[in-house]
């Protein structure tokens, strides 16, 4: 059996305390960040609580951190790792035949391009409601959604128009709903934070934050109940729950990590790091901004991977995917990606740093080259 976890470089979950050389430590690590900019700061106010001049010196750590690396997996928990599995390169996991990575192309290029027609309807007026832009994060809907079978889930967030198109939703139908025409996925009802689809498993964008993963989590425990109480052996259905990272400092988050692990749930637990909650950075929110650590506080498998390159997403997805199907339980993924336009397209986009922006665009296209090549 071959692992993607355990076929690249494993670093283990280092204590609060480690040293300044852990790679992770040096994209999180608050503490540091304080000092830096207490120093460079001379206005005791922009230290409280964390000033915007303290989250761009931030930003340059984590550019170098994300140079650094060159496997999939960043991190990964003890409970993968004590799995021990033949040594299988981690290139050769990289490795995806010419129609898998035309599909992948497609799939990303199909969502980047249908979002940029909606900006466009959205600011000629044509478009109403909060619409709120996935462009620069399709590397991870396209890298998990594309291995999942028809009966399998996915549920989502307000952000949810390339999870559907992933899905196999036609855009057609995504379009038409955000349109609030009778021919959408939902005939015009959900509107933009709303897409369904029963006839393709999609269970839900939602719009309060942390709402869809009870549900995703309900998904799970109904393709264990029918496989195992209702002896339907050959349901092996794997949910997949997306969300952000200001969503992980919900209490509905930690509630259903308990239960799915308690449980075994065939749930992989996605979250798309793009390390900011509407104008709040992560890294100023969170006491332990590492999400992936949170699995293995729950007993289940906790892995970080960069969110903008596809193979690598897909790597890491096919093994949690995988393992959710054997019904070894579920796998907690932090993805670390970026979002290029604003929060909502009613957002002017104004807190970010344009340098910061710019920067991780840079780091979006040359995983885009390296598909072509
Ligand atoms: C329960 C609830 N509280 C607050 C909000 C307001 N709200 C909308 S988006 C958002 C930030 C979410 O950030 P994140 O989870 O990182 O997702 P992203 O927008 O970055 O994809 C908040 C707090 C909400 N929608 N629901
Ligand atoms: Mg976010």
């Amino acid at each position: 059996m071959s692992s993607a976890f355990s076929a690249t470089k494993i670093i283990q979950p280092r204590p609060l305390k480690s040293t300044s050389r852990s790679p992770d430590k040096a994209f999180f690590d608050p503490l540091k960040t304080s000092t830096a900019s207490a120093s460079a700061s001379s206005s005791s106010s922009s230290s409280f609580l964390g000033s915007t001049h303290k989250l761009r010196l931030h930003f340059n750590s984590a550019a170098a951190h994300t140079r650094r690396r060159s496997t999939s997996v960043v991190a990964v928990s003890d409970v993968v790792k004590d799995k021990k599995l033949k040594s299988t390169s981690s290139l050769s996991n990289l490795l995806i035949t010419k129609s898998e990575g035309l599909e992948l192309y497609e799939d990303m290029v199909l969502g980047r391009s249908f979002e940029d027609m909606c900006a466009q309807m959205y600011y000629r007026g044509k478009m109403f409601g909060f619409v709120h832009l996935y462009n620069g994060q399709e590397a991870v809907s396209t890298g998990f959604i594309k291995l999942l079978n028809k009966e399998d889930c996915v549920v989502s967030t307000y952000r949810d128009h390339v999870h559907a198109l992933s899905k196999g939703v036609p855009a057609r139908s995504v379009m038409s709903e955000l349109f609030g025409k009778a021919t959408g996925c939902c005939r015009g009802q959900g509107g933009s934070m709303h897409m369904f689809s029963k006839q393709h498993n999609l269970l839900g964008g939602f719009a309060f934050i942390g709402e869809g993963i009870p549900v995703a989590t309900g998904a799970a425990f109904t393709s264990k109940y029918r496989r195992e109480v209702l002896k339907e052996a050959d349901c092996d259905h794997v949910t997949l729950a997306f969300f952000g990272d200001g969503t992980c400092n919900n209490g509905q988050f930690f509630e259903c990590l308990n239960m799915a692990a308690l449980w075994k749930l065939p749930i992989v637990f996605v979250v798309e790091n793009n390390l900011w909650a509407i104008g709040m950075s992560h890294l100023r929110a969170t006491s332990d901004p590492q999400i992936w650590k949170k699995g293995p506080a729950f007993g289940m498998p906790g892995v970080h991977v960069d969110g903008m390159d596809v193979l690598k997403v897909r790597q890491v997805a096919k093994e949690a995917i995988a393992r959710a199907r054997r019904g070894e339980g579920p796998t907690l993924v932090e993805c670390e990606t970026y979002r290029f336009r604003g929060h909502s397209l009613a957002d002017p986009d104004e807190l970010r740093d344009p340098a910061e922006k710019a920067c991780l665009r840079k780091r979006s296209h040359r995983c885009i080259e390296k598909i072509h090549d």
